[in-house]
């Protein structure tokens, strides 16, 4: 089996500091926490920018500015969201990729999203596609409900992404996917051979589909844009005690945690990407 990739999912769009006071959001903050969390194992960071008032935004210069402090700090694998927040438009979300990161997220289809409804129409997953590709930006292909695999497919059928493909099952967001494991072995079952994957459950969900990953071969998402709880009624300290967490589940099971360096190269990842 591979060595585990671990991705630290720090702040999200979602969640308020009201809901979990330790939630990093200024550039400063959010390059910190990745850095926290590169050195508890992380290799990955998945990021959404803030701004001044702590809400979210895809503005250029933030992503620019946390991307930069970031790579100051260490070579974790930045990786930011082109979901954003479910309000974004288009254009907006765009805006990240052009940065040349080495990855970043391309969500493979609309679902409902708690209370609201995330929009990924054919003709924004095809543009997210082709300028990734364009950029040489790996995509990790978030998939909330099994059709979503075959969007993404249908991406490669266009000549817009290249195989082999990587996908995050994001499970239990309401609305979408449950976070059973029997809903994850599905997905798995569906992808085509050659992928790797990576799973993120959304709260409660997030440690035993974590753990049957590791099991499976593949990848775990921890941090507090999927969950704010260390423990049922306990919050979290900080995203980095969520990584530690899975590096000692992992050890312990005889799983090996890989660096940046070895996530670059099981994903694929070519190169370092200058703006
Ligand atoms: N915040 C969600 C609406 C991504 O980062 O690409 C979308 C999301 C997916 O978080
Ligand atoms: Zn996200």
């Amino acid at each position: 089996m591979e060595k585990l990739i671990i991705t630290a999912a720090i702040t999200g769009a979602e969640v308020t500091r009201k809901e979990q006071p330790n939630l990093p959001l200024t550039p400063d903050e959010i390059a910190e926490e990745a850095y926290k969390c590169y050195l508890a194992g992380a290799s990955v960071v998945h990021v959404h920018a803030r701004d001044k008032d702590g809400n979210p935004t895809q503005d250029y210069n933030v992503y620019k500015e946390i991307k930069e402090k970031t790579e100051k700090k260490c070579n974790i694998i930045f990786q930011p969201s082109t979901g954003g927040a479910v309000w974004h438009k288009f254009e907006e979300r765009m805006q990240p990729l052009l940065l040349n990161p080495e990855m970043a997220t391309l969500s493979a289809g609309t679902c409902n999203f708690g209370e609201d409804i995330f929009v990924n129409s054919s003709e924004f997953m095809e543009g997210f596609a082709a300028e990734m590709t364009k950029r040489n930006i790996k995509p990790e292909i978030e998939v909330f409900e099994r059709g979503m695999i075959d969007n993404a497919l249908k991406l490669v059928k266009k000549g817009l992404l290249k195989m082999p493909l990587h996908f995050d099952f994001v499970m239990g967001v309401p609305g979408a996917i449950g976070g059973n494991i029997d809903d994850l072995v599905y997905l798995v079952s569906h992808i085509p051979q050659g992928s790797t994957w990576t799973v993120a459950g959304i709260g409660r969900t997030e440690l035993p589909l974590a753990v049957h990953a590791i099991l499976m071969g593949g990848n775990v998402r921890v941090g507090f844009e999927d969950n704010i709880y260390y423990k049922k009624g306990e919050l979290a300290v900080s995203n980095a005690q969520l990584v530690e967490r899975i590096v000692r589940i992992s050890e312990e099971l005889g799983r090996e945690v890989a660096t940046p360096e070895e996530a670059r190269k099981i994903l694929g990842i070519g190169g370092i990407n200058n703006d």
